[in-house]
């Protein structure tokens, strides 16, 4: 006979149907999105004609209540645009050590430019240490690089999905705003936050000169993000966009689908959230991992694995069986493992993601 478990894993080989918590960037557009691309009116976006990207661009702006938007392939690249557009090449860029943008970006900020980063330390909330950030601001003497820029993260990542709230990107920013520096946000899912707090999007925007946020990731558009600022500063990421060989033509086709991204998809993030903290409480129950599950605040969560003697384990087994159990991981090279809820993961998807590794883990 075969237990629920064996039935499940049979089931996920036979429909090819992983369960996949590498990432949010892995979900599909929606019907919805499927029908609208369809549909989408197009013009050539380069010179500006394109209506569907038009009408994405200024509801982006109306929702983070920002004088204008910038629709741009992807979170990489519209963050570098905003250290194009803010940043004098070689003006030093100050960024948590845990940054996507100061570890993920392919170096962007040394390679496009010409900027040193100073990386300063982040706090398990996913903060900055106030202090060193506090004595990092240079440029009065000669010798020195001049501050020319402070990025924030929100939620933070590599912290495990933290969200730093309106007052806390307040309390970082005003080192830099003290200096007239401007502070940009890399809020890839900074929906995420402002449902976890729930505050408009906005009220979180309200606290930099630029945001960046992603529409590809829980918000399940098949590709695009949103870069916005004032219009002058649009303006101008607008030409960094075209240097990057980011001008796309009709590129209503994708836009309509982040429109309805943003339409539709921004309040049932919540239901990723559940899913997150669901998954949270289920691994803490098994001894041989280890996770905090009071810090789980939005859809990303880290646990590690414990060897008998209490310490950190090797990841690599477990990440290695769920995969075999149709169950899709992150390894991380720090020795931890994510998991990502998103679109398309259910409830029950979580209970069978436990039980598959409480199994490997008591085999
Ligand atoms: N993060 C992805 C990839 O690194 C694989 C992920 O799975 O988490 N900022 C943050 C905070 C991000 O997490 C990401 C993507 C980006 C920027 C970059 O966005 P894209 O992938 O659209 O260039």
């Amino acid at each position: 006979m075969t237990s629920s478990y064996e039935a499940r894993v049979g089931a996920l080989a036979q429909t090819g149907r992983a369960i996949d918590l590498r990432s949010d960037t892995v979900t599909h557009p929606t019907p919805a999105m499927r029908e609208a691309m369809y549909h989408a009116e197009v013009g050539d976006d380069v010179y500006g004609e394109d209506p569907t990207v038009n009408r994405l661009e200024a509801l982006a702006a109306e929702r983070l209540g920002k004088e204008a938007a910038l629709f741009v392939p992807t979170g990489t690249m519209g963050n570098a645009i905003a250290l194009l557009t803010h940043c004098r090449r070689g003006d030093e860029i100050l960024i948590g050590a845990r940054a996507h943008m100061y570890l993920y970006e392919v170096g962007g900020a040394a390679r496009l430019n010409g900027s040193p980063v100073r990386p300063i330390p982040n706090l398990a909330d996913g903060s900055l240490d106030r202090a060193v950030l506090a004595r990092a601001f240079l440029g009065d003497d000669v010798h020195e690089a001049r501050t020319g820029l402070l990025c924030l993260e929100d939620t933070q990542n590599m912290c495990g999905g933290r969200v730093l709230s309106p007052e806390t990107l307040r309390e970082l920013a005003t080192p830099a705003h003290a200096r007239g520096l401007p502070v940009h946000l890399d809020g890839a899912r900074l929906f995420n936050a402002a449902v976890a707090l729930g505050l408009p999007v906005r009220a979180l925007a309200a606290e930099v000169e630029s945001v960046m946020c992603c529409l590809s990731k829980g918000l399940a558009a098949p590709v695009g993000s949103i870069l916005a600022g004032s219009t002058a500063f649009i303006d101008e990421a607008r030409r960094g966009r075209k240097l990057l060989g980011g001008g796309m033509r009709q590129a209503g086709i994708l836009a309509a689908a982040g429109i309805v991204a943003l339409t539709d998809m921004v309040e049932r993030l919540a239901e990723d959230h559940t899913h997150a903290k669901q998954l949270a409480d289920g691994l803490a129950e098994i001894p041989s991992l280890a996770i905090a599950p009071e810090t789980v605040e939005t859809n990303i969560l880290f646990f590690g694995v414990r060897g008998e003697d209490g310490q950190p384990a090797d990841t690599t087994p477990l990440v290695t069986a769920a995969a075999q159990a149709g169950i899709l991981l992150s390894g991380g090279d720090d020795g931890r493992i994510r998991a990502v809820t998103h679109h398309g993961i259910t409830a029950a998807d979580i209970e069978a993601v436990l039980v598959a590794i409480r199994r490997i883990q008591e085999a």
